[in-house]
């Protein structure tokens, strides 16, 4: 099987449409989160990954604007300050006008995992180091499973871990350790017009920047995680913020 591993999209659906005439009919499609915010088009991009997710074949990887967002609808006792540095009050406008609720939202981020690995490969929002892949491996079933199903799982396994966890998944903005495999992320946007490969330690960033008006990539790999193609679209000017 081959796989077709996409970048940060952050609202650009016109962008990603483009990216995803790349894809081979029978690729295993792998999208590495940050599906909302900063961009315009969060509700068409959510609709259509949604879409992808049910017919199969695809796994939704969970990024920290798509956690944090669920934060912000559903956590009013806390302070908002922490998502000050985000656009979710937009967001959740662009939502509602596109018909898509704070519950709609809901089920579609329990459709998200944190992890996909095989053994030549493994992909995560922001890259993974040494100590998180440990626990990982320590804690198998929060491995290609939705959060919704695994989450409750997960706290009651991970505890005060699974803070650390998380954060270290989904926001380290550090380049990953190597971890004997092929590493695939994204998060940390790069303004190099291609995906990066960082040899050093196997690992690809796919953030090519797609919401600053840079680009979206992609790659495709085989099952041993040997690149076939790789893939930038310059992003879409409908996807462009006009200011
Ligand atoms: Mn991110």
């Amino acid at each position: 099987m081959n796989y077709f591993i996409i970048g940060d999209i952050h609202g650009c659906y016109h962008t990603l449409i483009k990216i995803l005439k790349n894809k081979v009919d029978k690729d295993y499609l792998i999208f590495v989160g940050d599906y909302i915010d900063r961009g315009i088009f969060p509700g068409e991009t959510i609709q259509l990954l949604s879409e992808y997710f049910d017919k199969g074949n695809t796994t939704l990887l969970i990024g920290n604007h798509d956690f944090y967002y669920s934060k912000y609808i559903t956590d009013i006792t806390t302070s908002q300050e922490k998502y000050l540095l985000n656009d979710f009050k937009e967001t959740r406008l662009r939502f509602l006008k596109y018909g898509i609720n704070d519950n709609k939202y809901l089920h579609f981020k329990n459709k998200l995992s944190f992890i996909y690995e095989t053994d030549h490969f493994i992909v995560s929002h922001a890259g993974i180091n040494k100590e998180v892949f440990k626990i990982i491996n320590h804690n198998p079933e929060i491995k290609n499973s939705p959060c919704g199903n695994a989450s409750m799982e997960a706290e009651k396994i991970l505890g005060h871990n699974r803070t650390y966890l998380l954060e270290n998944i989904l926001l380290d903005r550090s380049l990953p350790d190597d971890l004997g495999k092929i590493q695939i992320h994204g998060h940390t946007p790069l303004m190099c017009f291609n995906p990066v490969f960082f040899p050093k330690i196997k690992s690809w960033n796919l953030d090519t920047g797609a919401f600053l008006g840079w680009g979206m990539s992609a790659i495709r790999i085989n099952d041993k995680g040997d690149v076939l193609n790789t893939f930038f679209e310059r992003t879409d000017n409908r996807d462009i913020k006009c200011s």
